[in-house]
């Protein structure tokens, strides 16, 4: 099948003819302006593929795929559904729930991709946007069950590997990271910690007291609470996690960590990115966040499936709940 004739790919990819006259499928050109969000030819933007109407202000974002159409199936059944993979891996459902309209997008990992939605979303929409995330984390501290939910409160600090601090020691020929990078060093010469800690950006309090409530009383308040989330770069060197094929030098950063900040209860990969881009949205975006606890790092629990899919089932409905009855 021609990459043109699938239809996730039809906006991004089209047939053309290489300088020899080969029929060839190019990817369309979007660049028009370099500065501006680029559109694809059907003006969907370039990574949600989506463009205005087709999402809400109010918007819940997972991570995987399959969480959010297990969510979407508790939208109302009366009104259309809208639903989109795009190209770059970002799945859309808009509908309406309790008859408001409302998003459940599933963004795939990490801070670049929260990035994406937060940005792109806030092209689309021209309302204030509400942005919730109900993802997946570990927990740090043996007293965090496995099959419970933590609210990010009062929000997330986040954690990344600094790959100056894997770089050769200074030598005295003069050359060295420091000099390369003096702002990872924070201008100490020879300082350089394989692992660099943000301040904590605070989630939206009201909304974050909204998600609780709902939380609580779909889940029952004994597995509901709250708790610092940090958000690491990596799941693998920057969450702790040791291989022996890699120099990560990670053996004491969940201690580290924990030492910094005593309330930390889970870690998961987004939720720092969507409360500090909440924060520099001069006020047009309120974010708050909710993990379930998958695993627990210090005692090795992992929740068993039949509780995970309940929870991804009836805490993603106590989502979406609490987004749509909130008042803004
Ligand atoms: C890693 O397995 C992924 O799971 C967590 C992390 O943040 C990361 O995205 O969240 P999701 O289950 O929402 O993807
Ligand atoms: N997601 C993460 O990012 N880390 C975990 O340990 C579990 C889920």
């Amino acid at each position: 099948m021609k990459i043109e004739e699938n239809g996730v790919f039809s906006s991004h990819y089209k047939e053309g003819k290489d300088s020899d006259g080969t029929c060839v499928e190019t990817q369309r050109n979007v660049y028009r302006d370099t500065n501006a969000v680029p559109r694809n030819f059907d003006s969907t933007t370039l990574h949600l593929g989506l463009k205005e109407g087709q999402i809400a202000s109010r918007i819940l974002s997972v991570g995987c795929p399959g969480r959010a159409a297990l969510i979407a199936k508790a939208l109302d059944k009366s009104s259309p559904i809208f639903s989109h993979t795009s190209p770059r891996g970002f799945t859309t459902y808009t509908g309406t729930f309790e008859r408001t309209r409302v998003s459940i997008i599933a963004i795939g990992m990490g801070m670049p991709m929260m990035d994406f939605l937060v940005r792109e979303a806030r092209q689309l929409v021209s309302k204030p946007l509400l942005i919730t995330r109900f993802g997946t984390c570990g927990a740090l501290c043996p007293d965090v069950a496995v099959g419970s939910v933590v609210v990010a409160s009062p929000g997330s600090v986040s954690v990344m590997r600094n790959p100056d601090a894997f770089l050769p020691l200074p030598t005295s020929s003069g050359t060295s990271a420091d000099e390369i990078n003096p702002i990872a060093t924070g201008g100490a010469p020879h300082v350089r910690p394989p692992y660099l800690v943000f301040a904590p950006q605070l989630a939206d309090p009201i909304l974050t007291q909204a998600l609780l409530g709902e939380l609580k009383e779909q889940l029952g308040s004994e597995h509901v609470r709250r708790g610092m989330n940090v958000s690491a770069c990596s799941f693998y060197s920057s969450q702790g996690r040791r291989d022996v094929f890699f120099d990560d030098r990670n053996e004491d950063l969940l201690d580290m960590l924990r030492e910094r900040h005593p309330s930390l209860a889970s870690m998961e990969m987004e939720s720092f990115q969507l409360l500090a881009l909440a924060r520099a949205s001069r006020g047009s975006v309120r974010a708050a966040a909710a993990s379930i606890v998958v695993a627990n790092r210090p005692t090795g629990d992992v929740c068993d499936e039949a509780r995970l899919a309940y929870l991804e089932r009836t805490g993603g409905e106590a989502m979406v709940r609490a987004l749509v009855r909130f008042e803004d």
